[in-house]
């Protein structure tokens, strides 16, 4: 989208202190001397929000009224992170609020502050549906993003004395949320239970059960100067029988509110437990009730007041991308709706549903492509079922057709009489599947989904990730943008993100990389500030900091690192390393656990521990710090990303999708070290293999190591300092001298140790020492992370919109 619709600065500071004190009286009812700093949150919120007002319903009215097809990105995640600065930036008002803030007597930092950031995600996709929501915008495709409101996002996260991880639920809606409009007007109603009968005329009807309020809350999404503001319409669930007065009046309050709870359950929260039937329902409950209202509603909006839509014209009109498994229920409720509700036949409901479709895959553990019982969806979605079975039998139909064996339409089906696929049937029911980078889309085809891949070879694509570089380098690292902005003399590179390759021949400029040294210092001085004053840590800024943030899980291999951190621990107690020729490093860890997963709960324990033995030790003062900020999130990501030195993505070869940290990183000149998985591929590629700390084994390896029967402890004997960081772990070094507590976790490594943190032990600990010589040569080093910057322009989420534009969705920006 061109500068020339971007909105032109509209108001001064001064009117704008106006609009923030006129939101204060008029919605408020507060004076600005009796104001607090959240009060002016809310007040600023608002005044924003009505700056892009005009632009959001032309966006709407033109994506109705025009030609170009719509996306409708279906997501059970948006991890979106605080609204106010980046809806600032993309209205072109950050300035004006920061003066006008400072005019009303208020710290900006203050009022910025108020905002609880919502965490609706549990990390990457999405993340990932955040970034892609605001480049759909800033590049001016008409878009929706649909999803679910919940009232409880990914739990906060504390550490109890012990250094393990207590979750506490997220309240981010008991304050006033003045983003999200409640539009009750445009409610759907969404069904479940109940049976299948047949018509006189031999179809289908389905008659449920119960049936509960979906509430749209719509969020804007404004794109950065483009003056389009997209809509992400997350659903809220509601009763339609708020108590049952019979009930009540018999002075049953409980039983009275029942049908509410019930209905209401829905929405509650982000990934409800699902190791028991009722938590698996509520799952299936949950993906059906978003799916089921966003297809009713792009209905409504794109065939409006039309009883008889001519729902032939439906993909001409939006197409769904998938995120992932969850909202692939989609297909046959698309389906449903065609023939049950419109009267479509099977043939034309299934041309239009798998032109609409598409799936994003983003995991290649077999456990995370979501299977259900069958059971459970002939309970909740009785009619449903019944079409997934006619869609298996066409399936098999057409591969006997196809010529397909036996054996291999067995290991395909999609329905198997117990259980149903979700992602087969995504890849049957829509047009394209797509996997997250390179690595992670050969992998798809070649083992996940091979046989699939086999027989329609051209549904498969890649889409490598991205990220948006106005949230993660504009606003997270206002230095850089400035400095990068100066280097190349425009600021054009913020929609533009190749443009940084202009920076590759600064990197030869001493005085440049001494600017981009300074930028790097003053950030890590900030961080070490803000992690005094969130955290109460003392950082020093003078070390390297060495981050790993990411979700705790053992193929991530957080437990790689920690026992590399051990055993150089270790070194320096034992005198092998002597304390003076130590780097200084300061090792940050961010992650959550899933609450129900043991080894990566003991995993976070350990790593407190550690850290509380290690920061309290004489001998290594100075030289080795850890630190483990509780509630990683997007707020701390952005703090802490465009502090870092050195990033680590140190997966098992073959597990990581894809990754987006490793590229956030990158933009904001860290080096990383890294494995040969998911997007480093890419990153090493693009920012040169000398700029890259490449160890580890690669995918042919690591499968050849399955192959051959893998043996952990044969590494644990053959590394003396393996050996020595894991009897650490075991000799209660860890743990106030009680050996049992880290014993699951010993165990595990020593005899099983799935994703191989042994194999590669010896070859992470070799490369520290090339990274610390590197470290020793500061503007070696800097000149190294300006390549990384300059050459990860790739990795921005407008350029994945555009790929997915061109190669799935064949659509493009607004006229
Ligand atoms: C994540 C993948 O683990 C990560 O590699 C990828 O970058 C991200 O999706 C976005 O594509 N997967 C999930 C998940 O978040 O829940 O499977």
């Amino acid at each position: 989208m061109s500068e020339t619709t971007a909105p032109k600065s509209p108001v001064t500071a001064a009117q704008f202190a106006d609009e923030i004190r006129e939101q204060l009286t008029y919605h408020q009812g507060v004076t600005v001397a009796q104001a607090t700093p959240a009060d002016v949150y809310v007040a600023a919120s608002l005044a924003v929000r009505r700056h892009l007002m005009d632009a959001w319903m032309t966006t709407q009215a033109e994506m109705v009224n025009g030609h170009t097809k719509a996306v409708g990105y279906l997501s059970a995640e948006f991890l979106m992170g605080k609204q106010l600065r980046n809806a600032l930036l993309n209205a072109g008002l950050t300035e004006q609020f920061d003066e006008a803030v400072k005019e009303l007597g208020f710290d900006y930092q203050d009022v910025i502050d108020a905002e609880h950031e919502p965490g609706l995600g549990n990390g990457g996709l999405g993340r990932l549906a955040a970034c892609f929501i605001d480049s759909l915008a800033s590049i001016g495709v008409p878009a929706f993003g649909y999803g679910i409101q919940y009232q409880y996002g990914i739990f906060e996260q504390e550490f109890d004395e012990q250094g393990r991880q207590i979750e506490r639920p997220d309240y981010w809606l008991t304050n006033d949320e003045p983003w999200g409009h409640v539009d009750y007007n445009r409610s759907q109603k969404v069904s479940f239970g109940g049976t299948v009968v047949e018509n006189a005329d031999g179809t289908k009807a389905w008659k449920p059960a119960w049936s509960v309020r979906a509430v749209p809350v719509d969020y804007m999404v404004p794109g950065y100067k483009s003056g389009r503001v997209n809509t992400l319409r997350l659903w809220r669930a509601k009763s339609y029988d708020e108590f049952d007065l019979l009930t009540f009046n018999k002075s049953e309050y409980l039983d009275a509110v029942k049908p509410q709870v019930k209905a209401e359950n829905i929405s509650k929260i982000l990934y409800p437990e699902d190791s028991t039937p009722e938590g698996k329902a509520l799952r299936l409950e949950q993906q059906y009730f978003f799916v089921s209202a966003s297809i009713h509603d792009a209905i409504r909006v794109f065939y409006p007041g039309q009883d008889k839509p001519d729902l032939t014209t439906f993909p001409d009109k939006i197409t769904f991308q998938l995120n992932d498994t969850h909202p692939v229920i989609g297909i046959p409720e698309l389906m449903r709706v065609m023939i049950d509700e419109y009267g479509y036949d099977w043939d034309t409901a299934w041309s239009v549903t798998t032109k609409t479709f598409n799936y994003t895959c983003h995991t290649l553990l077999p456990e995370a492509l979501e299977v259900w019982p069958a059971s459970l969806i002939g309970e909740l979605l009785p009619r449903h079922l019944e079409i997934i079975e006619r869609i298996e039998r066409q399936f098999e139909a057409e591969l006997v057709a196809k010529g397909v064996d036996a054996a291999q339409i067995e290991r395909m089906k999609i329905y198997t009489g117990d259980a149903v696929r979700m992602a087969y049937l995504a890849t049957y029911g829509g047009s394209h599947v797509n996997g997250v980078a390179e690595l992670h889309s050969e992998l798809l085809k070649d083992v996940t989904l091979k046989d699939f891949s086999d027989t329609y070879p051209d549904k498969f694509a890649n889409v490598t990730n991205g990220v948006t570089p106005r949230r993660f380098v504009k606003l997270a690292n206002p230095r850089l943008s400035d400095l990068i902005t100066e280097g190349l003399g425009t600021d054009k590179w913020l929609t533009d993100l190749e443009m940084l390759k202009g920076l590759a021949p600064l990197a030869n400029d001493d005085e440049f990389v001494k600017k981009f040294a300074a930028v790097k210092q003053a950030n890590k001085v900030d961080f070490a500030n803000y992690a005094k004053r969130e955290y109460g840590f003392d950082l020093d800024p003078n070390t390297m900091f060495n981050t790993m943030v990411k979700r705790l899980h053992e193929y991530k291999r957080q437990s790689l690192k920690i026992l590399a951190l051990i055993a150089r621990y270790a070194d320096i107690k034992s005198g092998k390393v002597s304390a003076d020729d130590v780097m200084p490093r300061t090792v940050i860890f961010g992650a959550k656990a899933a609450p129900g997963y043991y080894l990566a709960k003991m995993t976070i324990q350990l790593i407190n521990n550690v850290a509380r033995v290690v920061n309290n030790d004489p001998d290594v003062k100075g030289k080795l710090n850890v630190y483990f900020p509780w509630n990683y999130n997007v707020r701390l990501a952005q703090h802490l990303i465009p502090a870092t030195d050195l990033d680590e993505q140190i997966s098992q070869a073959g597990k990581e999708a894809s990754g987006t940290g490793n590229m956030k990183f990158a933009l904001n000149g860290a080096l990383t070290v890294g494995t040969l998985d998911g997007a480093n591929v890419e990153i090493r590629e693009r920012v040169g293999a000398e700029n890259f700390f490449l160890f580890g084994m690669t995918v042919d390896e690591v499968e050849a190591q399955y192959a051959n029967g893998y043996n952990p402890a044969r590494y644990y004997e053959s590394d003396p300092r393996l050996k020595a960081a894991i009897d650490m772990v075991s000799d209660g070094t860890f743990s106030d001298g009680d050996r049992n507590t880290y014993a699951p976790l010993v165990a595990d490594w020593l005899t099983k140790d799935w994703f191989m943190t042994l194999a590669d032990f010896t070859a992470y600990a070799a490369i520290q020492g090339e990274i610390e010589a590197l470290y020793a040569q500061p503007l070696e080093w800097h000149r190294k992370a300006i390549l990384n910057v300059a050459n990860s322009g790739y990795f921005s989420s407008d350029r994945s919109i555009e790929d997915y534009l061109e190669r799935i969705w064949h659509t493009g920006s607004m006229a």
